[in-house]
């Protein structure tokens, strides 16, 4: 009996400025209930799923954007749709700006599974953008200004009859994340991105252009450690901020299986055979029996590029 897995990616459309948490969750409820509808065992939302992109905007006191973040995961706003999770038996993958009781700032992800319990942790590790006020962009990505670099690696967990995996946004570009986790065998890896449609740095880098590199790196982290990668969206016009859409379910050989048609909220379901990836594990991906350890010193030895001398 192969171990099927019903997964949605419940898509968000724009969070504006001035949307109440409790509006928000409104929507993921709406979009957890379609996908009970659907038979989903398990849903992902998107990153900072519970408010706008805030790290577009520039403050100079950084405690000034606390009112972003959440102190506990659950809390009373958030309560209603793990209440739901846990009535009817559907995990899900949530992200959200984390600040501990320490004073630390992430961007992190959870995974709830179907009784509705917190079994995974994970902190975005790739922060991309800034710290600073950068006048010649289009416009700022000030992630390395309100948040801390990830501190909990990349895990994965065995719940769902599976073995999963978390990353945010960033983390899908650089193959490293994806790696690691195929290292612990993962099957599954959830994403969630807040993707600016055009490029803040180069005015002439098309949407098309920016969508290929959306899918090509969850494609690529799906085929090159056999696993499914599901990536979800904020997508549509935040404040004035076009982000792009292109949610979407990759099985393990790197086909993009499920793919949303909007920028609004919506959900993509897929029947995710956990145990197809067994193929490509026990073949061409095969670790044990094809990489080469001994010449990847580089990777972990080297932060920057060190191109040879003149
Ligand atoms: N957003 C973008 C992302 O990695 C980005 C930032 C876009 C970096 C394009 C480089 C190129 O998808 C977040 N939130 O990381």
């Amino acid at each position: 009996m192969n171990r099927i897995l019903r997964v949605g990616a419940a898509q968000s459309g724009p969070i504006q400025k001035e949307e109440s948490r409790k509006a928000v969750v409104v929507r993921l409820l709406e979009l957890m209930k379609e996908a009970r509808a659907n038979g989903c065992d398990l849903v992902v939302f998107t990153e900072l799923a519970l408010t706008t992109f805030f790290p577009r905007y520039f403050e100079k006191n950084r405690a000034q954007m606390d009112p972003w973040f959440e102190s506990e995961m659950p809390n009373p706003t958030i309560q209603p749709l793990f209440d739901y999770a846990r009535k009817h038996g559907i995990g899900f993958a949530l992200g959200y700006a984390e600040k501990t009781t320490a004073g630390q700032h992430f961007n992190t992800s959870v995974l709830v599974d179907p009784s509705g319990d917190i079994v995974g942790k994970y902190r975005k590790v790739h922060l991309p953008g800034h710290f600073g006020y950068e006048p010649k962009r289009r416009w700022q990505h000030l992630e390395k200004r309100y948040f801390e670099p990830g501190d909990l690696g990349f895990p994965v967990w065995r719940t769902m009859n599976g073995i999963m995996g978390m990353c945010i946004c960033n983390d899908r570009r650089w193959p490293e994340t994806f790696r690691v986790m195929g290292l612990q065998g993962v099957e599954l890896v959830m994403l969630g991105y807040n993707t600016p449609t055009l490029n803040s740095m180069k005015e002439d880098e098309s949407a098309a252009t920016r969508m290929h590199h959306n899918h090509l790196c969850m494609q690529s982290g799906a085929y090159q450690n056999a696993c499914w990668v599901v990536g979800t969206a904020k997508a549509g016009n935040e404040d004035g901020f076009e982000l792009m859409a292109g949610s979407c379910i990759v099985n393990p050989d790197g086909e993009i299986v499920a793919l949303t048609q909007t920028t609004q909220d919506e959900l993509i379901t897929f029947d995710c055979d956990l145990d197809e990836c067994a193929f490509l594990k026990q073949t061409t991906f095969d670790f044990a029996a094809h990489r080469r350890i001994e010449h990847y010193g580089r990777i972990c030895s080297q932060t920057g590029a060190e191109p040879p001398a003149e």
